[in-house]
């Protein structure tokens, strides 16, 4: 009798703890499963531009793109572009990266373990049109890859083709003052031309107190000859990238876009 009642509390306890651990484990898939992720990135200036070509004197104007951009994934194989900050540079008559590609409206989706497809219609002086923009993750980069789609020509027989390279923010190289991903002589340049004073355009004020002095020669002289200048898409084998940022690229995002995938 005893026996029985005690195989039967063994039973219930038995019980209650796999109830018990089915609902942690539950909670724990979905809250992981819905998290949303948020990542900054800025254009780099030398891997980033649109192309716009056509029109009756058939041209072929490529244009650099400056500026930054947020991606925010939502957990559930969904993505949107947020806070869009970038301009095209002259002469491009659309300056607006946002509003030429209509980013506040695009749909993003995870189409495979490292790509979102964003999808969605132009509007402004040149509405209707569709666009795609392919988003591939690689390390601490992401490659914007698409445009105007093929088939769909804006009003004066344009079109424009995007291929940019977004780093992202936090993950420069300590001395690079241009952005080419490399510590090399012109960052070298850069720093004589502005030691003493403020800085440039391409700055050299590695440790962001205002001046470039001594501290900011130091910094460079440690990275000279850090980072790789590789092709889009290709990775850079020199940069080092924020422990936390690092973690959630190589390991968190992939992840993500593997799950949500094959939903
Ligand atoms: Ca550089
Ligand atoms: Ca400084």
């Amino acid at each position: 009798m005893t026996q029985t009642c005690i195989a039967q509390r063994s039973h219930v306890i038995t019980s209650v703890l796999c109830a018990i651990l089915s609902v942690v484990f539950c909670s724990f898939s979905v809250a992981h499963a819905n998290a949303t992720t948020s990542l900054s990135y800025e254009f780099l200036v030398h891997e980033s531009s649109v192309l716009q070509t056509g029109g009756l004197a058939g041209v072929y104007i490529p244009y650099p793109v400056e500026g930054g951009f947020r991606l925010v994934m939502d957990g559930n194989g969904g993505a949107v572009f947020q806070d869009v900050d970038a301009e095209l540079g002259p002469p491009a008559f659309y300056q607006s990266f946002g509003e030429l590609f209509n980013t506040n409206v695009l749909t993003g989706k995870v189409i495979n373990d490292t790509t979102i497809a964003f999808t969605g219609l132009t509007q402004g002086g040149i509405p209707g049109l569709a666009i795609r923009i392919d988003a591939t993750f690689q390390d601490n980069l992401v490659t914007l890859t698409g445009g105007f789609d093929e088939n769909d020509l804006v009003w004066d027989g344009f079109r424009y083709d995007l291929r940019a390279v977004g780093r992202l923010a936090g993950t420069a190289i300590p001395g690079d003052t241009n952005g080419n991903d490399a510590v090399d002589e012109r960052d070298y340049d850069n720093l004589i031309a502005q030691f003493g004073g403020d800085p440039g355009d391409e700055s050299a004020d590695f440790n962001h107190d205002g001046v470039i002095d001594l501290k900011d020669f130091v910094i460079l002289r440690k990275n000279f000859g850090a980072g790789v200048q590789a092709a889009p898409g290709a990775g850079f084998a020199g940069t080092v990238p924020e422990p936390a940022a690092l973690l959630l690229i190589t390991a968190g995002l992939p992840a993500i876009l593997r799950r949500k995938g094959k939903k």
